[in-house]
């Protein structure tokens, strides 16, 4: 699928260069020192499922991916980032009909709605990125290669519901019970798993699953759903996970880097697409460390778009607010850290945003601008040191007040020079 268009991204050629990155790792509880191989960093990050514009809460999980991606970047490494859409899934499908809709043309319409919104936050498009109706020939392999190995088994579909023409009478989904790793992402416990799986997708009451946690690999087309070509399995459509366990193996292979998504993906997603791209590849790791955004809530409650309590990108621009006002408000906030969205937030931002650009204003008009000063080769060392210490934005950025400060003599911010 077509990707947005990037900024260029400047390169900061002074001494001593960034990193290494280290980050929190939710799989171990610890922070451990990324290693990418041959100068290469391969990064996954779940995308939207597009049914309603992005709000803080995506985008503050994109932009902490962006930085991740620049800090990998200025360290002197190649990137290769992966996104999915997931462009077909229940809620969009809900979302379409409760509107009246067609599914597909409100898709489309987010998606290019979410691609302006990354560009106007300048986040780095992935190299790839991929639907999940695309990524359906390599859901069928996957699907018929775990039948093959016994991993996958098939659960009769209700009688009362009518599939499809082409279509099995069975769904199909993973037996966990023959997965060593289960349970290796999130660390959880069964109950704390439980308490989730249904208001997250799963499906517990499922008659006929052996473990009411096996998640759903091929659903059989139903009347009035969408279908596809399943192979051997018959027409019907991927369940959710394996969509990133095979979209991130295509374009990254095992054991890639980084596998990034807000802390709502721990479980089941990011634990089951693990899983499953374990049973795929000989119980190989899926990724080196997972990487997770904590909730940006609004009045109380996590910004949802299921909830609707939203703030949303687009509309803030429309105001006239300026994108990179709402970037620094995101960053402002350490992305392990849960926070609440608020007016004010946006506001300090702004006035940040007014100062660092008179700043560097200032700096440009200097006589011989292009020779750092020693301050500004420290303040460039400090902000590396604390990015590379688990993107540790706030204080980098505590760091680029103090330099502004100090340009700027201490004394109230001139105009920005524009
Ligand atoms: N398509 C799936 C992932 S495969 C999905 O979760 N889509 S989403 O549109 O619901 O969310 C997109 C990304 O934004 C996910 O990484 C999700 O974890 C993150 N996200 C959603 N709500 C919030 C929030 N309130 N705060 C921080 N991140 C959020
Ligand atoms: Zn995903």
């Amino acid at each position: 699928m077509k990707t947005w268009t990037s900024v260029p991204v400047p390169t900061v050629p002074l001494e001593p260069r960034g990193g290494p990155l280290t980050v929190h790792d939710t799989s171990t509880g610890a922070r451990v020192r990324t290693r990418p191989q041959a100068g290469t960093a391969r990064l996954y990050v779940c995308g939207i499922t597009p049914y309603d514009a992005t709000h803080m809460g995506h985008a503050a999980t994109y932009v902490t991916f962006d930085l991740l991606q620049r800090v990998w970047r200025d360290a002197g490494l190649a990137v290769r980032y992966v996104q999915n859409v997931t462009d077909v899934d229940e809620p969009l499908l809900e979302r379409a009909a409760r509107d009246g809709v067609d599914w597909q043309e409100l898709a489309a319409d987010q998606i290019a709605l979410f691609h302006t919104d990354m560009e106007s936050l300048r986040v780095l498009a992935p190299d790839h990125y991929v639907g999940a109706i695309e990524g359906i020939p390599d859901d069928v392999e996957a699907v018929e290669s775990l039948i093959g190995q016994g991993t996958a088994y098939p659960v009769p579909v209700p009688e009362d519901e009518s599939t499809v023409e082409g279509a099995a009478r069975v769904d199909h989904y993973l037996d966990l019970a023959t997965q060593p790793t289960f349970g290796a992402v999130s660390g959880w416990s069964r109950a704390q798993m439980m308490d989730v799986f249904a208001e997250r997708g799963g499906d517990p009451e499922r008659v006929g699953k052996r473990d009411p946690l096996d998640p759903l690999l091929w659903r059989a087309g139903r009347e009035g759903e969408p279908h596809w070509p399943g192979g051997s399995l018959g027409r019907g459509r991927p369940g959710w996970h394996i969509e990133c366990s095979t979209i991130a193996a295509h374009y990254l292979g095992p054991d890639f880097d980084v596998q990034g998504g807000g802390t709502d993906l721990i479980f089941p997603h990011h634990e089951m697409s693990a899983v499953e791209g374990a049973a795929l590849h000989g119980g190989a790791r899926f990724a080196q460390a997972y990487v997770h955004q904590a909730m940006v809530g609004f009045e109380g409650e996590k910004m949802s778009k299921s909830r609707g309590n939203l703030v949303v990108v687009s509309l803030l621009r429309e105001a006239g607010v300026d994108p990179m006002a709402v970037r620094l408000a995101l960053l402002a906030q350490h992305y392990r850290t849960e926070w609440e969205w608020t007016g004010e937030l946006l506001v300090r931002a702004e006035e940040r945003l007014r100062v660092w650009r008179a700043a560097a204003g200032a700096v440009a008009s200097r006589a011989g601008a292009d020779v750092p000063s020693e301050d500004e080769v420290g303040t460039v060392t400090r902000v590396r040191k604390h990015l590379a210490g688990d993107l540790d934005a706030p204080r980098a950025m505590a760091d680029v007040d103090v330099w502004a400060a100090a340009v700027l003599g201490g004394g109230p911010a001139p105009a920005p020079v524009l």
